[in-house]
C-alpha cells in the first residue's frame, strides 16, 4: 500500500498523530529510540525534517536508523532540494503557499522532482500553509504568514491547494509555536475542505492535541515534544488523547 493510501485509510477512522524527528537534534541512536517509543505509543508515521541544519548525512543517517527500528511509515518533511533521502518511505511533496520566494513555492521542488523520480520515492503533495507566530520556518520561508484572527485567509490558502488537486494541506503555527493553530481557524478550514488537513506547531499538551482534533484536524503532528528528557509520559497522553 503506498503511504498516500495508508494515511487517507487511517485519517479515514479518526484523528491520526505523526511524530516529528528533526535529525539535527539528537544522535541516530536516540532518534530511532524516539522513533520506536513513539509508535508503541500508537503515533500511526513518523516525519523527519527541520527548518535548518538537516543536510544529506545527518537525514540519510536519521532516516535509515528510524527505518531499520520502526514498521509504521517514514515520511521526509522536507525544507528544500539540498537533501533528499532514499531511506524514507516517503515525502511530501510541498508547497510553501504563503511565501514569497518563488523558490519555496515551486523552484525547489522543480530541483527536486527529478531526484525523487530517480529515487523512486513516493511523493505526498502537500500545501503548506503558514499561521502567525510561524517561528523559524515562517522566518527562512519568507512566509506571509496567516494572522491567528483571520481563518478565512488560511481557507482561501487551504481550498486552492485542494483545487491544485494536492492530496493534504497543512496548517502549521511553527515548531515551539507558544499558541497553536487556533481552534477556529481549523474548523473554518475543515468545513469547506475536502483533502484531509494536518495540524502542527506549538502542540505539547493532551489539551490542545484534544483541541484540534475537535476542531476538525485529520492529523496531529508533534516535533519539540520529544526532544526533551522523560519525553514519554507527555507523548503518551498526546496521543492519547488524539486516539480516544
Ligand atoms: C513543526 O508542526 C511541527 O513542523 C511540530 O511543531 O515542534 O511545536 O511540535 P512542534
Amino acid at each position: 500500500m503506498s503511504v498516500k493510501d495508508y494515511l487517507i485509510e487511517r485519517m479515514a477512522i479518526g484523528t491520526i498523530h505523526m511524530t516529528l524527528v528533526d535529525p539535527d537534534k539528537q544522535d541516530t541512536e536516540l532518534a530511532a529510540e524516539v522513533a520506536v517509543n513513539a509508535e508503541r505509543m500508537g503515533t500511526d508515521a513518523i516525519m523527519i525534517g527541520g527548518s535548518t541544519d538537516v543536510n544529506q548525512n545527518n537525514l540519510d543517517q536519521t532516516a535509515a536508523a528510524i527505518k531499520r527500528a520502526v514498521g509504521i511509515p517514514v515520511i521526509y518533511f522536507p525544507s528544500g532540494a539540498h537533501a533528499i533521502s532514499m531511506h524514507c518511505d516517503a515525502l511530501y511533496f510541498m508547497s510553501m503557499l504563503n511565501s514569497r520566494d518563488v523558490r519555496m513555492v515551486i523552484r525547489e521542488q522543480a530541483m527536486a522532482a527529478p531526484v525523487v523520480k530517480k529515487l523512486g520515492i513516493e511523493p505526498v503533495s502537500m500545501g503548506y500553509i503558514l499561521v502567525e507566530p510561524g517561528m523559524k520556518v515562517g522566518e527562512v520561508g519568507q512566509a506571509d504568514l496567516v494572522a491567528r484572527d483571520d481563518p478565512m485567509s488560511a481557507l482561501g490558502y487551504a481550498l486552492a491547494a485542494e483545487f491544485l488537486g494536492m492530496d493534504l494541506v497543512y496548517l502549521e503555527a511553527g515548531s515551539g509555536a507558544d499558541q497553536p493553530v487556533p481552534a477556529e481557524m481549523i474548523s473554518t478550514v475543515k468545513s469547506v475542505l475536502s483533502v484531509p488537513l494536518i495540524v502542527g506547531g506549538g502542540i505539547r499538551t493532551p489539551e490542545a492535541a484534544a483541541a484540534a482534533k475537535q476542531a476538525g484536524a485529520d492529523a496531529v503532528v508533534t516535533g519539540t515534544l520529544v526532544e526533551k528528557d522523560g519525553y514519554h509520559q507527555e507523548l503518551e497522553s498526546v496521543i492519547e488523547a488524539i486516539k480516544s
